[in-house]
C-alpha cells in the first residue's frame, strides 16, 4: 500500500467506529470542541481515527526508535536530539536537516501525522531503519510496539510546568470559533486527569513502570534533569539506542554540536520554526515559549499550588516518580 492511500476496507469500519467513539463520554476539549475518554485516555475528537488506524494497522519493527510523551513535557527537543543522534554519520551539523525542517517534520507521530485520516503510510522509502516515530499515546494502548522489542524513549516533566505550558499552546491553536480556555477551567480539568493524552499521571506510570520492567527497551526521561545536564543525557540516550559515542566523537565535540543544534535557542530562532508548521497544521511558533523550569509560579494561585500537589501525591506518591521544578513537591519527598 503506498501512502496517502485508504486503509482499504478498514475505511467503512473506521468510520462506523468512529460514531461509535463519538458516543463515549465527552468533554469540552483542549485543541477542539471536544475531548473523548477512549480506553481510559482523554484524546480530541480529530485525533480518533488516526489512533484507531494505528491500533489496527501499524507493525512495529524490532530496529524502531519510539518518543513518547505526554504533550508539553519536551517532545520537540527530544524528536531533535533523537533524529540526531541516530542520523549524525549521514548529516554535517552546518547543513543539517534541523535546520530546515522542524524536528516534528523529521520524526513523525504516529496516530497524528501517519495514520491521520485513514491512511496508510508507505513505510518503504522514506524511512531507513532504524525507523523513528514518536507518540504521545499511553503505554497500554501502543499496540504491536508494546510485544516489539523496540526503543521507547519517554520524556516527562513536572505536572506544574506542563500544565502552564499545555494552557499557552492550546489557547494559541484552538480554532477562534472556540472561546479561550480560562486558566481555571483548564487547571480544573487537569487535576481531574482530563488533559490531552491524560490523565497525566496514568500516562506517566504507564511508562515509568515499564522502564524498570524492561530497561533496555523503555528509557525514562525528566526534561529539568535534561535541562540541567543536557551532555550526560546524549550520552545515556545515544547508548540506549545502541549506538554510543566514541571517544573520538566526544575529543571532536561531537555532543556538545548535537546539544547546541537542538537547543532551545538554537530552534526558537531558526526560520522554518518561526514560519512553519508542524502537524495539524499548526504553527511551529507556539512549540517555542520559554522553556523554563518553574515558570508556573508565575502563574498559579497558592490555591492551586496546593491542589496539584495533592493530587501528585495522591496519584504518584507511592510510585517513586518525583519531580524537580516543584520545590515544595520536593521537601515533602525529603520529608518523607
Ligand atoms: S508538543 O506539542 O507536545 O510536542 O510540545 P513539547 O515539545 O512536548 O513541549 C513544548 C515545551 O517544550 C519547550 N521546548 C524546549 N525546551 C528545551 N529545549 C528545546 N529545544 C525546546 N523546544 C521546545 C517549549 O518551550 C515548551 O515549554 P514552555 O514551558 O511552554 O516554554
Amino acid at each position: 500500500m503506498t501512502e496517502n492511500q485508504p486503509a482499504g476496507d478498514g475505511e467503512t469500519d473506521l468510520s462506523n467506529e468512529c460514531k461509535e467513539l463519538l458516543s463515549l463520554p465527552k468533554e469540552r476539549g483542549w485543541i477542539s470542541l471536544h475531548q473523548h475518554q477512549y480506553q481510559g485516555f482523554w484524546c480530541p475528537t480529530e485525533i480518533f481515527q488516526g489512533i484507531i488506524a494505528f491500533q489496527k494497522h501499524f507493525q512495529a519493527r524490532d530496529s524502531d526508535i519510539v518518543v513518547a510523551s505526554v504533550p508539553k513535557s519536551g517532545t520537540t527537543w527530544l524528536k531533535a536530539l533523537i533524529f540526531a543522534i541516530v542520523n549524525r554519520q549521514r548529516f554535517e551539523i552546518k547543513i543539517h536537516p534541523l535546520l530546515t525542517s522542524n524536528s516534528h517534520n523529521l520524526v513523525p507521530f504516529l496516530e497524528v501525522d501517519l495514520y491521520r485520516n485513514n491512511l496508510v503510510p508507505d513505510f518503504s522509502s522514506k524511512f531507513p531503519e532504524p525507523r523513528l516515530f514518536a507518540t504521545h499515546i499511553p503505554f497500554p494502548s501502543l499496540g504491536t510496539i508494546k510485544e516489539s522489542n523496540c526503543k521507547i524513549v519517554y520524556v516527562c516533566r513536572n505536572p506544574f510546568d506542563s500544565f502552564v505550558s499545555l494552557w499557552h499552546f492550546c489557547n494559541k491553536v484552538r480554532p477562534q470559533s472556540l472561546a479561550p480556555l480560562s486558566l481555571d477551567e483548564a487547571f480544573d480539568m487537569y487535576c481531574q486527569g482530563m488533559d490531552v493524552y491524560g490523565p497525566f499521571w496514568d500516562h506517566m506510570l504507564g511508562y515509568w513502570k515499564e522502564s524498570f520492567k524492561r530497561p533496555n527497551n523503555v528509557l525514562f526521561l525528566k526534561y529539568e534533569d535534561m535541562k540541567k545536564d543536557g551532555v550526560n543525557h546524549l550520552k545515556t540516550l545515544a547508548k540506549f539506542l545502541d549506538c554510543p559515542f566514541t571517544e573520538e566523537e566526544e575529543r571532536n565535540g561531537v555532543i556538545e554540536d548535537i546539544a547546541k543544534l537542538c537547543s532551545f535557542e538554537t530552534m526558537k530562532k531558526l526560520e522554518i520554526n518561526k514560519t512553519g508548521t508542524f502537524v495539524l497544521n499548526m504553527e511551529s511558533k507556539n512549540l517555542f515559549r520559554k522553556a523554563e523550569v518553574g515558570d508556573w509560579v508565575n502563574y498559579l494561585t497558592p490555591m492551586m499550588e496546593q491542589r496539584m500537589s495533592k493530587v501528585i501525591e495522591e496519584k504518584l506518591g507511592s510510585s517513586g516518580l518525583t519531580f524537580k521544578g516543584t520545590p515544595e513537591l520536593a521537601d515533602h519527598v525529603q520529608q518523607n
